[in-house]
């Protein structure tokens, strides 16, 4: 899972990057693009790996791009869209728009005011003009091909969308269409989260809502945060510190937790575990995928030579303490086929023969 940090120069990018990561970047990184891994937190992963104490233990992983503009180079286009941010944005599954809502005499925006909604309306509408240009390149090409196929009708469809300024991701595509898109991506063929980064203070509170409205008319999802304090509480090593902080300003959990929920939530990502002395990993898929599909995910031979698959549902085993045992005297040991839906903290072990 690959996702994208965007936004207008001195918005607060690295700071959130830094507080979901628990990193800091440096002085000489912070002029250049950056990415990590973001490990993702599952308490179940942990429960597997105190049962099985593996050699090698391995959480599912996001990974982030920090994507660094110049203000200079913003300027000289006036754009955040270079020919650098849109390979980025190619690379990605998720795009997250960070928005400045906050004022810091210390730390001056690029520009004299700070407009979080005209910012963020800027930068939806500048995506949609760039795929709105790549349709109609690819639309006069197809004309001049005498191609009126099921590619042509597709991106008809997504340039009278893109023409009011809707994103593409809205738009449901038949799976044929899909496969005749497959050529190109639209950048709004991402899915893109909005992150609102504001302080304590109600300076912005208007904006703010006005953000809202606008998310809920392109169903996009919002988040409102404060990135600096994420990132003040992100360097506790102290555990039960951070605890306190969290309560202290309201916040159920770290960042990084919140943010890895939102990515799954919104991408419709589950995870499923394969265990043993060796190794203890999660896996992540997206819902209603298939025992076949999910092999095929660890290794094309096991998903090729598929026989069964032996699934654990992570609750029955936390129920009997991890004792198989009791969990196949219980009838909880299941064996299934290749059309079987994975659930989400399935654990599984394919029989295979190649
Ligand atoms: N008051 C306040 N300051 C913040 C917040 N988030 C970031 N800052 C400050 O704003 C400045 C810019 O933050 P960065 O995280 O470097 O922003 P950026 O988008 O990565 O900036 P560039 O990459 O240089 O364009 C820094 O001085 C931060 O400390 C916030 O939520 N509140
Ligand atoms: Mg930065």
């Amino acid at each position: 899972m690959k996702a994208i940090i965007i936004g207008y120069p001195l918005s607060g990018k690295t700071t959130f990057f830094d507080a979901i990561s628990g990193q800091i970047t440096t002085d000489t990184q912070k002029n250049s693009v950056n990415i990590r891994n973001i490990k993702v937190i599952d308490e179940r992963l942990e429960y597997l790996r105190n049962i099985y104490k593996p050699k090698k233990y391995t959480p599912a992983e996001i990974n982030v791009i920090d994507n660094y503009i110049s203000v200079s180079d913003y300027l000289k286009d006036n754009t955040i869209f270079t020919r650098s941010t849109l390979e980025n944005i190619n690379k990605s599954e998720v795009i997250i728009i960070l928005i400045r809502a906050f004022s810091n005499n210390e730390s001056p925006y690029f520009k004299d005011k700070v407009e979080p909604f005209l910012d963020l309306k800027n930068l939806v509408e500048e995506m949609c003009f760039l795929d709105l240009m790549t349709a109609e390149k690819r639309i006069e090409r197809l004309k001049k091909e005498n191609k009126k196929n099921l590619e042509f009708n597709a991106i008809n469809k997504a340039f009278e969308h893109l023409q009011n300024n809707k994103p593409v991701y809205q738009l449901n595509f038949s799976e044929d269409e899909i496969n005749a898109l497959s050529g190109f991506k639209f950048i709004t063929q991402n899915k893109i989260m909005v992150l609102i980064n504001s302080d304590d203070t109600n300076d912005f509170s208007q904006d703010i809502a006005k953000i809202e409205e606008y998310c809920r008319t392109l169903d996009l999802t919002a988040v409102r945060l404060n990135a600096k304090i994420e990132f003040e509480i992100s360097q506790f090593s102290d555990e039960i510190e951070k605890l306190e902080f969290l309560k202290e300003y309201g916040l159920s959990e770290p960042i990084s937790n919140r943010f890895v929920r939102n990515v799954y939530k919104m991408m419709n990502l589950i995870s499923f575990f394969t265990v043993g002395q060796d190794e203890v990993k999660a896996w992540t898929i997206k819902k209603n995928t298939s025992a076949l599909k999910a092999a095929g995910k660890i290794h094309s031979d096991i998903e090729r030579g598929f026989i069964r698959a032996e699934i654990m549902h992570y609750p029955d085993f936390f129920a009997v303490s991890g004792n198989i045992q009791n969990l196949k005297a219980a009838g909880k040991l299941h064996l299934e086929g290749k059309e079987y839906i994975v659930n989400d903290g399935d654990i599984i072990n394919f029989r295979f023969n190649v």
